[in-house]
């Protein structure tokens, strides 16, 4: 991960408003390594075209549960993060290793009907067996009509499409599923990516009150992106965080007409995306985020956002006892079957969640 960033921003509601250009080139002549810079603009994405190729397997993992991973016997839920930019193509040689079909369905990128991932178009994948997936993607632009075709860009998704049934309701809730992001060129990137997947009554096929857990320390850039599977309907909160509700999260300027949320309703099949600087305004602590459904959170719908102060410690937090509203409540409501099935999942390294296993901290069953 990319720390180059590492609390730099932190400055920018305060100190960079008066740190002129004047006060930033003496700081570099003095270039104390400690000094805080307070403009290192973030890295963008630069403009797609190219061509890559990965391998993906589909695999059961020993709790029973299903993953898609980069290597064998490495899979995750969720599956890796796939991150391509606009006009660049993704091959990805697919190898199913379980003993049932598996398929490689995505959301929102351009493929022929021949990559649907779907078994009436006979795209899955047969135990054993080999396949390759073609995914591309392009840039916005005219179409020969003089009408606006919009950009691939977008926080996206992909899943399996024929365990359990023709539509993979099966794999789904079993954990085969990931994020795809397509960047604009120039959109800004991330110092990390937090990817939280609402499956039934699970986030990230972890069993209730077991978080995953996210860590960062203040200043960074942290993207998080937000997937629903299953049979509900969620709302995504987090506390102390806001973002825009455009593609990106991001205000563009001033003038950006994008509502301000801290909360936004999810149904199966949806994802969004968004960017923060975390603890901007607000600092260092453990900030929650869950499901606002009532019930789903008070089931165990919550997860923290771990924000650290440079020295690494997050005040009022202790990891064994968290404040976190965790403790185990007996389901209000009923609005769900609550699924927290099955003991801890393969992962949840999806990418980015750094906590790895981090959600041990607060595993109250
Ligand atoms: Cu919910």
């Amino acid at each position: 991960m990319d720390r180059r960033s590492f609390n730099r921003r932190m400055l920018a509601g305060g100190a960079a408003a008066t740190v002129g250009v004047t006060s930033l080139s003496a700081m570099a002549s003095d270039s104390a390594a400690d000094a805080p810079r307070a403009v290192d603009p973030p890295k963008t994405a630069p403009a797609g075209g190219e061509v890559r190729r990965i391998k993906m397997y589909a695999e059961k993992l020993p709790d029973g549960q299903l993953g898609y991973g980069l290597e064998k016997g490495k899979a995750t839920i969720p599956g890796p993060l796939l991150e391509l930019n606009e006009g660049d193509t993704l091959h990805v040689e697919f190898e199913n290793t379980t003993d049932v079909d598996v398929s490689l369905h995505v959301h929102g990128v351009d493929y022929e009907i021949s990559n649907d991932g779907t078994r009436h178009t006979k795209s899955h994948v047969a135990p054993g067996a080999k396949r390759t997936y073609t995914w591309r993607t392009h840039a916005p632009g005219r179409r020969k009509d003089g009408t606006w075709r919009p950009g691939t860009a977008g926080y996206w998704h992909y899943h399996d499409h024929v365990v359990g049934t023709d539509h993979g309701t099966v794999g789904v809730r079993k954990g085969l599923y990931g994020a795809v992001i397509v960047r604009r060129k120039g959109d800004l990137l991330p110092d990390q990516t937090c990817v939280v997947v609402f499956n039934d009554m699970m986030i990230n096929n972890k069993p209730a009150h077991s978080g995953p857990n996210f860590e960062a320390t203040v200043g960074d850039r942290v993207e998080f992106v937000s997937i629903t599977h299953g049979e509900y309907y969620h709302t995504f909160h987090i506390h102390g965080h806001r973002w825009a509700d455009n593609r990106t999260g991001l205000l563009t300027g001033p003038d950006d007409p994008s509502q301000i949320l801290d909360d936004k309703i999810t149904g199966p099949g949806d994802s969004f995306g968004f960017q923060v600087i975390a603890g901007e305004g607000v600092g260092a602590g453990a900030w929650m985020y869950h499901c606002h459904v009532q019930s789903h959170s008070d089931m165990g719908m919550v997860g923290l956002f771990l924000v650290k102060k440079p020295d690494g410690t997050i005040p009022d937090y202790e990891p064994h006892h968290p404040h976190a509203g965790a403790e185990k409540k007996s389901g209000g409501g009923g609005a769900g079957e609550g699924k927290s099935n099955g003991p801890e999942s393969g992962g949840g390294k999806s990418g980015a969640d750094k906590s790895g296993g981090g959600g041990a901290d607060h595993a109250h069953h």
